[in-house]
């Protein structure tokens, strides 16, 4: 496995020198203030690269740029609306781009609106350290009191939107506002505000758009992109959904086994593949990690590597972001099954055996209590990921010890 880091580029408050440290061997990152639908040019591309190359003193980083995540694809193009024929071909040339830059793994996701949600950004654990969380009856709140949408109490279990109701009313105006900004964080605009008559066009947008519908448009997506991706030697990898289920009554096709299964199996390339997220889809009950990557291996190109803890036994439910080795994915049987698909495929001479990797979210922790990095992404909580994930990694790779360890 290659370990990277994912860098936001410049203004993260995490630094090159810092990954560097924590043992870092690539970079993954994205042209992250080219507006969704808009051309990757050369240029900015090389300037990225450059960037990443130098460490603060101006030596060199040593480090490459591994993986591209990620080149969002436009709500036009998973609507089937508006400019998305002229977004497709854009992509189709960034995507040229990349591959003349020397990169070889694109990932992206086909989430409508949002993308990753939580209602709680910075959720104290009893170690003091905190995490991301997400809780069911406080989003259920959110939509049903805070945004009102027409029927939202009929998506939730009785009990969830009785509990949202009393929430709600316990909340503040400050409280309520807090919530309605950390769950449209991953919103188109967030950062420059919002309001919630914004999400509610969004919404509407997708009123005729079912499950199918998208699904369909995104085997459209991939039959177009995936055979240039090929003829590029990229690598194509879905990220899953999360939660891996529909929110907002919004219709959501990368949440399971069968969703990649459908997927992997309508567009038959080796370009057409996944980006394993053990958190995102781990916070389904139901997502067997580990017989995930052995059976749809093959086709990973990326991993992210993070672990939720289930506070329910529900398929939909409230969770939270636990240690890289706590939680409810078994995380040595999920590297131990990858290192066995990196065996599979160095025995094939394939030349992509080693699959990128890196700590997905960390937990804030020491001086990142301090630092406000992007959530999710602090340099300690990353760190200590990292080094767990590289323990197991070394253990059971291990030639001799590996072995006997089991024996
Ligand atoms: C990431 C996603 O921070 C995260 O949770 O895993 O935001 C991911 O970058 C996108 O979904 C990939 O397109
Ligand atoms: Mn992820």
């Amino acid at each position: 496995m290659k370990q990277t880091w994912r860098w936001f580029g410049p203004q993260d408050l995490v630094t090159i020198d810092d990954m560097l440290q924590a043992g870092a061997e690539g970079v993954v990152t994205a042209l992250h203030h080219v507006p969704t639908g808009a051309l990757w040019t050369p240029e900015e591309i090389a300037r990225r690269q450059r960037e990443l190359s130098v460490t603060k003193a101006g030596l060199p980083s040593g480090l490459k740029w591994q993986v591209v995540e990620s080149l969002p694809v436009s709500e036009d193009i998973k609507k089937q609306k508006g400019d998305w024929r002229l977004h497709l071909e854009t992509y189709k040339v960034s995507l040229r781009h990349i591959a003349d830059a020397g990169i070889e793994v694109v990932c992206y996701n086909f989430m409508p609106v949002l993308d990753w949600t939580r209602t709680d950004l910075r959720w104290k654990l009893p170690t003091g350290a905190t995490c991301m969380r997400f809780d069911y009856a406080d989003f259920a709140a959110f939509d049903i009191c805070i945004l009102k949408r027409p029927c939202a109490a009929s998506d939730y279990p009785n009990e969830i939107a009785e509990a949202a109701k009393e929430r709600h009313a316990a909340m503040d105006d400050a409280e309520r506002l807090a919530l309605a900004k950390t769950v449209v964080f991953g919103l188109p605009g967030a950062a420059e505000g919002f309001s919630l008559d914004d999400i509610r066009l969004h919404l509407a947008e997708y009123e005729a758009v079912s499950s199918d519908r998208l699904r369909a448009n995104f085997i459209d997506f991939l039959s177009e992109v995936v055979p240039v991706a090929e003829d590029l030697g990229l690598r194509l990898c879905c990220h899953p959904d999360d939660p891996p289920f529909g929110l907002l009554g919004l219709p959501r096709v990368m949440s399971t086994e069968a969703d990649y299964g459908q997927i992997m199996d309508a567009v038959r390339s080796p370009a057409n593949g996944i980006t394993l997220c053990t958190g995102s889809l781990g916070a389904r009950p139901d997502n067997d990690l580990p017989g995930m990557v052995d059976r749809l291996g093959d086709r990973i190109h990326f991993l992210h590597l993070r672990n939720v803890k289930r506070e329910t036994a529900a398929l939909r439910g409230s969770f939270h972001e636990a240690d890289h080795l706590g939680g409810d994915t078994d995380m040595v049987a999920v590297i131990a099954a990858v290192l066995r698909e990196e065996r599979r495929r160095k025995a094939e001479g394939r030349a992509d055996w080693s699959i990128p990797m890196r700590p997905d979210h960390g937990q804030d922790m020491l001086d990142d209590l301090n630092r406000n990095a992007q959530p999710g992404y602090p340099a300690i909580g990353g760190l200590k990921g990292l080094a767990e994930l590289r323990g197991i990694i070394t253990a059971l790779s291990h030639p001799v010890e590996g072995l006997r360890a089991r024996a």
